[in-house]
């Protein structure tokens, strides 16, 4: 099948969160219990179906050791999706969604989209993290956000769809992305201009 569009959307988030799963669960419906942690960053590319059409995604799986973000950094580059990722079973890996949030605003384009994700919510007996907390942060940062499971198969088509969703929105207007910077931001629809302004601006509870 020809994909029309293409979508470059990066995984971000702590190292053993499970970003590597939640790729090979959205592209090859797999799971896979071992851990190998990724060295720099993997890919891959799945087509799925937006409005009846075809698309493109592009799935950059990054590395969440500290000794990659440089590295990391580099792959912000054109990413016009961000699928943020915590462990509901790793209160640090949470409580360090601020140090990526800040990340993003620094590296990727303004006008990036961003899902946050919880993973492991098939976990209940480990968990450290209330689903109401993940709505309040991700509220704060007017993100969509999913509590997932890729050992269980939860939501994960769901995650990225309702990104691949906004991105698609988002591309409508041109200058999206930082393709043509000179677009005047009047042509942005009022929900994308309330998001973007948002979403760098924490609220006072978080
Ligand atoms: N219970 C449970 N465990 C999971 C789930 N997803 C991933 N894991 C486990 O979490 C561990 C880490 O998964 P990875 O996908 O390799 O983590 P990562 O975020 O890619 O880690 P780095 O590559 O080091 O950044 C593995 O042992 C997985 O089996 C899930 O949905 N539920
Ligand atoms: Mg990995």
């Amino acid at each position: 099948m020809n994909a029309g569009e293409s979508y470059k959307v990066l995984v971000l988030g702590d190292s053993n969160v499970g970003k590597t799963c939640l790729m090979h669960r959205f592209c090859d419906e797999t799971y896979y219990d071992t851990y190998i942690s990724t060295i720099g960053v993997d890919y891959k590319q799945k087509i799925i179906q937006l409005d009846d059409k075809p698309v493109k995604l592009q799935i950059w799986d990054t590395a969440g050791q500290e000794r990659f973000r440089t590295l990391t950094t580099a792959y912000y580059r054109g990413a016009m999706g961000i699928l943020l990722v915590y462990d509901v079973t790793n209160l640090d890996s949470f409580d360090h969604l601020t140090y990526w949030l800040k990340n993003i605003q620094e590296n990727a384009s303004p006008d990036v989209i961003k899902v946050l994700a919880g993973n492991k919510c098939d976990n209940d007996s480990l968990r450290a993290v209330d689903k109401a907390d993940g709505e309040k942060i991700a509220e704060c940062y007017d993100m969509p956000f999913f509590e997932v499971s890729c050992k269980m198969d939860v939501n994960v088509e769901d995650a990225f769809q309702a990104l691949a969703k906004m991105i698609k929105e988002r591309s409508k207007y041109a200058g999206a992305f930082g393709l043509r910077d000179e677009t005047p931001r009047e042509k942005c629809s009022p929900l994308f201009e309330k998001s973007f302004a948002e979403s760098t601006r924490k609220c006072s509870s978080c």
